[in-house]
């Protein structure tokens, strides 16, 4: 009888670590998906283009129609950036097309380099 309980219990294990191991296959699908680069915390530079549709200089912040970006698995996209210094943001201009360098900072992507696309 004993035994019999010993195999109830592990095969009861089995089922729920198989179960388990599913739900992180689905999550690791889930989190594939686009926007999942947002909270990205790995230090890493990138160029990227795009056309700039506003410039916050209170804030420093520029928003970038981006093209998707294949070196982190961006998709294109209209979205925030902080530049890192506010003088990168001299001479720019609302409909701009851009050559520029992203870093992951603190989980934010941040603009290390900018300048217009010849
Ligand atoms: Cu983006």
């Amino acid at each position: 009888m004993l035994k019999f309980i010993k195999i109830i219990a592990l095969v009861t294990t089995i089922a729920a670590l198989s179960a388990c191991s599913k739900n992180e296959a689905a999550e690791q699908k889930t989190s594939a998906v686009p926007m999942e680069h947002m909270s990205h915390e790995k230090a890493e530079m990138v160029q990227a283009v795009g056309v700039i549709t506003a410039i916050d200089t209170k804030g420093s912040i520029l928003t970038i129609s981006h093209e998707a970006i294949a070196a982190i698995n961006w998709p294109a996209m209209t979205m925030g950036f902080k530049v890192a210094d506010p003088k990168l943001l001299n001479g720019l201009a609302v409909g701009q097309k851009v050559d520029f360098e992203l870093k992951a900072e603190g989980g934010n992507q941040v603009i290390t380099n900018i300048k217009p696309k010849k």
